[in-house]
């Protein structure tokens, strides 16, 4: 079908097989990105694009539903069966909307919610001074440890009682450590308030029971259905019976207009594939792959948050090799290595040019790298970093990444005219 493309928009083609190369000939270390299956791919990609579906199944505001209906009930059914959840609604256009909707279908309008600080690793939208949920919403942020970098439950139980918030959020983009949602639970009940948990980074460990669920202890769980979870970009809640009906109507009608039919039969797709042995083979391996590339860090001598991980990410933090996180960002990126800078617990530099690198392990596992792989990756990272002025050691780095990368191919969808790799 992408080939065909050639003939139609040849423009639009060359700037997609351009990007299919760049992800088969890179090593893709942002740990909210991954690879999808070629089934994901194709309904993705399907006529399910062109149908309009504004409402639910069984009671929406256009004709035509026959089989739209079906494919949001399997996608809800699937999604409820592997996170265990009372209700699910597929609907949310991406994790942000998602975690307003919750918000919207629990709060008012000026109350007060508590959610883990951006440049702590926390997301903007729960709370950050930048995103309109500071601004519908009087946000209290709580920080992580700057010393061990991990959640000070104590001090969050402190902070929730001085400011008794509407809402807790649980949750992060950047935090390398499991999260104890049963104390998060907890600390919301003690002050009556709300408990939304945001598992978009960790929710494929969360189905597949490597981390523990935030189901049972919080009211609302908001997730994206990519990232570890390996569906396509789109969002979902999840929720107890009793919050249904509001969750539901927050989403439609409060926020969006009609939902991405393509997005939920993928996402139908996806959970689908997430009810494997296959897919907790996977997840596993994410996490080995994780904590062997964090190890072989460590050896090199890189600070790493937390010292190390316990899920699919890692935050180093440069400020002991004295290189700004950008500065190796770009670096690696000009030797096939694709990371994002990032924010470190305590840092005295700003987000727009921080003290850390966050990387992840989601999709080179879906490439099939294993642990090896992983320590030839950290062997790469410290080879740039120690170089970080010499182009041409940078570019020797790029072509051995390349051969790893031949090694391990990309799914054969992402195969474009046969060039695989830039
Ligand atoms: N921007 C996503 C991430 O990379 O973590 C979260 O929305």
């Amino acid at each position: 079908m992408v080939n065909a493309l050639e003939q139609y928009d040849p423009q639009i083609y060359e700037l997609m097989r351009q990007e299919a190369a760049r992800q088969s000939g890179s090593i893709r270390l942002i740990p909210s990105e991954n690879y999808v299956s070629k089934a994901v791919m194709l309904a993705s990609g399907s006529c399910l694009t062109n149908k309009y579906a504004e409402g639910y199944p069984g009671k929406r505001y256009y004709e035509g539903q026959q089989v739209t209906d079906l494919i949001e009930r399997m996608a809800r059914d699937r999604v409820t069966k592997i996170f265990k959840a009372d209700h699910a609604n597929v609907q949310p256009y991406s994790g942000s909307v998602a975690n307003l909707a919750a918000y919207a279908a629990l709060i008012k309008p000026g109350d007060t919610i508590m959610g883990m600080s951006l440049i702590h690793g926390g997301h903007l939208t729960h709370g950050w001074k930048v995103s309109v949920t500071s601004k519908f919403y009087h946000s209290v942020p709580y920080p992580v440890d700057h010393d061990t970098g991990r959640l000070d439950f104590d001090y969050i139980a402190d902070l929730a009682k001085k400011h008794k918030p509407k809402v807790i959020v649980s949750g992060a983009t950047a935090y390398p450590r499991e999260i104890d949602f049963e104390k998060f639970g907890q600390i919301a009940k003690d002050v009556s308030a709300y408990h939304i948990s945001d598992i978009a980074h960790i929710a494929g460990l969360v189905v597949a029971g490597i981390h523990k669920s935030p189901v049972p202890y919080a009211d609302v769980v908001s997730t994206t259905s990519h990232k570890t979870l390996r569906g396509p970009r789109g969002g979902m809640l999840l929720c107890k019976a009793e919050h249904a009906e509001k969750v539901d109507k927050a989403v439609f009608p409060g926020l969006q207009g009609g939902p991405h039919m393509h997005t939920l039969t993928a996402i139908a797709v996806a959970m689908a594939e997430a009810d494997t042995p296959e897919f907790v083979a996977y997840a596993k391996q994410v996490v080995k792959n994780a904590k062997a590339l964090a190890n072989k860090l460590l050896e090199y001598g890189f600070n790493l948050v937390s010292g190390g991980t316990d899920n699919h990410l890692i935050l180093i933090d440069l400020r002991n090799k004295n290189i700004p996180g950008r500065k190796v960002a770009k670096a690696l990126d000009r030797a096939r290595i694709v990371t994002n800078y990032n924010t470190v617990p305590g840092d005295p530099a700003p987000p727009s040019n921080p003290s850390g690198l966050r990387i992840g392990t989601p999709a080179i596992t879906t490439r099939g790298m294993k642990e090896p792989e992983a320590e030839q990756v950290a062997a790469f990272i410290n080879k740039v970093v120690e170089n970080i002025d010499n182009e041409t050691v940078i570019e020797e780095v790029g072509k051995e990444v390349l051969l790893l990368c031949s090694q391990f191919t990309v799914p054969e969808h992402f195969i474009i005219n046969n060039k695989t790799h830039r």
